[in-house]
């Protein structure tokens, strides 16, 4: 059903297969450490993108390098990190012939042109796009999959029409249970299963998701799914399809790859096992955890003594951040950040605080709260995957 291969268009390249495969190069004698063993990364460019840490090549995987986020809460286009599974990613995509098939258990089964989406009423969201194995590469025992740092999310501010609208013109059926989502990706001759995942049709209905196009004022970049894409606000980024192509309404719960098989996580209060351990039931990745970080201090750094500045960052499923409290010793005493501007519940949320430091190492930590009250754990959680980290991190710094 969701077969589908890239189409081939003549006009509008927007990225040439030789750019792409250009894209390998590094920057200039850049190297990247990420703070875990093998966690050597070279800065690699491609087009629209500034150096970048490269993880694969086929697939394009890369990293945000992590000061971008302590220049401010949106994440620039030209930074934003980029996740694909399946190495036949569309390298053209033709503006003015690609459209949207809106299929499945609909009265009236649609094609949208993009012109014809832009007609509709835009909505405008800023939210969090967070890779479910963002931080990977910190798990003790150490998990197989993509090792991560901690640059594989990124916020903005995005554009389109809510799918909610897309669905009432196509009419949803009686007896529709979920809605499936496929971009013009697709796996190259190997048996990986295509890319497609789903949502609960009263969640692809409930007025949040976005069928996107717009990306921080500007066109969504080509590598982060140009011209649309599934925004899912809170969610992991999993679920927001690049590419978007062809929405299918079903009457059955889903029974593809990324939904079934992968993507899943334990089914119990914590989402976490014993480390070693395989859950006994699991439940498809959903709600981003909530995290903070320390942005403007490298773990490793030195500062001067005396009063420091801390900057960084936190956000949440969706419920937004009440708090985030600072510790300057290892987590033993805590003190509370100014909160910054409030871009709404699923944005970062800026923070800042002074601390005094005397000379000598200090351990700084920072911990946020959301309005639901949940907090981050001290000791990191663990699954067999390596998702939803959310432990409170720690920047080592040297005062002197
Ligand atoms: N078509 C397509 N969409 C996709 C994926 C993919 O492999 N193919 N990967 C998903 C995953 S796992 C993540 S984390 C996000 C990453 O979005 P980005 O590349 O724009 O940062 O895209 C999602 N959408
Ligand atoms: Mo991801």
């Amino acid at each position: 059903m969701m077969n589908r291969r890239m189409i081939n268009r003549r006009t509008m390249i927007l990225a040439s297969a030789s750019a792409l495969v250009a894209g390998t190069g590094r920057a200039r004698g850049a190297d990247v450490p990420l703070p875990f063993d093998n966690g050597q990364r070279p800065l690699v460019k491609y087009p629209g993108k500034r150096p970048m840490i490269g993880l694969t090549q086929r697939p394009p995987q890369l990293e945000t390098p992590f000061a971008v986020f302590d220049a401010g809460a949106l994440t620039p286009n030209d930074a934003f990190f980029v996740r694909y599974h399946l190495a036949d990613i569309p390298l053209q995509i033709d503006p003015e012939t690609f459209t949207l098939d809106v299929k499945g258990k609909v009265d009236r089964p649609l094609k949208l042109s993009l012109a014809e989406l832009k007609k509709m009423p835009a909505a405008e969201i800023v939210a969090v796009n967070q890779c479910s194995g963002n931080g990977r590469g910190f798990f003790t025992p150490r998990v197989a999959g993509g090792q991560l740092g901690n640059g594989a999310m990124g916020n903005a501010r995005w554009k389109g029409v809510p799918l909610k609208a897309v669905l009432e013109k196509a009419g949803v059926q009686a007896g529709a249970r979920q809605v499936v989502f496929a971009g013009m990706d697709a796996p190259v001759a190997d048996g990986t299963p295509d890319f497609a995942k789903a949502l609960d049709l009263e969640h692809a209905r409930g007025g949040e998701v976005m069928l996107a196009y717009g990306m921080n004022g500007q066109d969504l970049p080509f590598l982060n799914g140009y011209p649309l894409r599934l925004v899912v606000p809170g969610y992991y980024g999993t679920y927001w399809v690049k590419h978007l192509n062809e929405i299918t309404v079903i009457d059955q719960v889903y029974d593809g790859f990324w939904m079934k098989t992968a993507y899943r996580i334990p089914d119990n209060d914590c989402n976490c096992v014993t480390p070693g351990t395989a859950p006994a039931a699991t439940i498809p990745i959903n709600r981003l955890k909530v995290r903070s970080f320390i942005t403007n201090l490298a773990d490793g750094a030195t500062v001067k003594s005396g009063t420091v500045r801390i900057k960084g960052i936190a956000f949440d499923g969706g419920t937004g951040i009440r708090g985030v409290e600072i510790s300057a010793d290892g987590g033993q005493t805590w003190r509370p950040a100014t909160l910054g501007k409030d871009l709404g519940a699923y944005s970062f949320r800026v923070w800042d605080i002074a601390v005094a430091l005397a000379a000598g190492p200090h351990a700084l930590k920072a911990r946020a709260t959301s309005n639901a009250g949940e907090t981050q754990p001290l000791e990191p959680l663990w699954n067999p995957a390596g998702y939803l980290r959310n432990v409170v991190e720690t920047v080592r710094v040297t005062a002197t």
